[in-house]
């Protein structure tokens, strides 16, 4: 199958963290809190935010009203059900744009909403005019898209897609997909609407950012992330994950945004749920510039490339040396050594190794370790 190139300026990252994220386990923003995660985001440069339906609560209707009035450049949508009262409340606070969704596997057509698929599609139309009629942004999207019937979907994609919406979204609901799977639905979706193509998917088997770089190679322009990955159950595609992954493939495509922004909008929205960004995140987790091993520290030191595909400087992010455990090797001792203005001779470099290792087989240690053994080879205590 024919694999499309992703155009820079070409796709749109449709922030949910007010939306999906907003359904995350003990997530309680306020409607401050919600003023400045979307700030924060204005200014890294998203080009959408989706918060939740004003028909949720006070609340909800308030922040959307809130950030509609906000200065800013990212267009602002809200997520509604396919019906006509969510559809004019939602036009009412102000939005640009309406992420209109219904479920059309046989699992949310039997104990979901209960509607065939010609209501589906009959629902679809009629909010799609409404909203049309005013004037705003229009995306339609099938919940659980993968484990419908393909032709049911297709059908109903057309169908949308003949009734003048912008876009239609894809949403893998349940963490199902996988990134062929993505490829292939999305690659012949591509070829049944003229309209742009959203991808929404779920992490539940861990495949949230691969497939949404699959939805972008076959073509789809809008991909659903959240800071952090957080949603329903596990969650979506995390937005600094697939960063991480847009840059390694052509670093050209992330230059659009403010990318050392990243760490500290991961930061405030991990203090808002009281959390710490997990360790393992790509690029902003502690460990994301740690090297340990001797073969790789030394490498490193020589150059990062060897072992980094991203550059930390581009994120504001530093690399970390780390020297206090027993694999650690002579180079990196060494600069340890020049970062204190020690400069150790080859006998010295060799013992204090040596002495490293030894202690770092009999405990834990730290770099406050590595550095006292680095000051007794200097300045040997006579006993
Ligand atoms: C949900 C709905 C949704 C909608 C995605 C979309 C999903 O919360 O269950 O609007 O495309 O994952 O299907 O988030
Ligand atoms: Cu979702």
């Amino acid at each position: 199958m024919h694999r499309r190139e992703i155009p820079a300026g070409g796709f749109h990252f449709i922030d949910s963290t007010l939306r999906e994220g907003e359904q995350f386990r003990g997530t309680h923003f306020t409607l401050e809190d919600k003023r400045e995660i979307a700030a924060l985001l204005d200014q890294f440069g998203v080009e959408y935010m989706e918060l939740s339906t004003p028909i949720a609560s006070p609340q909800s209707a308030k922040a959307v009203r809130a950030i509609a009035d906000m200065p800013r450049r990212f267009k602002l949508l809200t997520h509604i059900r396919a019906n006509l009262d969510d559809a004019k409340l939602a036009v009412d606070c102000g939005i640009d744009g309406a992420d209109v969704y219904i479920g059309t596997s046989n699992y949310m057509r039997e104990y979901s909403h209960g509607k065939s698929l010609e209501q589906v599609i009959e629902i679809g139309q009629e909010v799609i005019a409404f909203l049309r009629a005013n004037k705003v942004e229009t995306r339609f999207s099938t919940e659980d898209t993968f484990r419908s019937n393909f032709a049911d979907v297709m059908t109903v994609y057309r169908a949308m897609d003949l009734a003048g919406v912008d876009r239609v979204g894809v949403a893998d609901t349940v963490g199902i997909a996988d990134p062929l799977q993505t490829y292939n639905l999305i690659s012949n979706l591509r070829d049944v609407v003229g309209c742009d193509i959203e991808f929404h998917g779920h992490n539940d088997s861990s495949c949230a950012v691969a497939n949404a770089f699959s939805a972008l190679q076959a073509g789809a322009t809008h991909i659903d992330t959240t800071v952090l990955g957080i949603g329903e159950r596990n969650g979506i595609t995390a937005m600094g994950a697939l960063i991480a992954r847009l840059y390694t493939y052509d670093r050209a495509l992330v230059e659009k945004y403010d990318l050392p922004l990243l760490a500290e909008i991961e930061g405030l929205v991990a203090e808002k749920l009281g959390i710490d960004i997990p360790f393992n995140t790509p690029i902003t987790g502690a460990v994301a510039f740690h090297h340990k091993a001797g073969v790789h520290t030394k490498a490193v030191l020589n150059n990062p490339v060897t072992y980094e595909v991203i550059d930390p400087k581009d994120f504001g992010m530093s690399r970390i040396i780390d020297v206090a455990h027993r694999l650690v090797g002579r180079n990196a001792i060494r600069d340890r050594a020049n970062g204190l203005g020690i400069d150790l001779g080859e006998d010295a470099l060799q013992s204090v190794t040596a002495q490293v290792k030894s202690l770092a087989d009999e405990q834990q240690i730290t770099a406050a370790d590595v550095d006292r053994i680095l000051g007794e080879t200097i300045l040997p205590i006579d006993d």
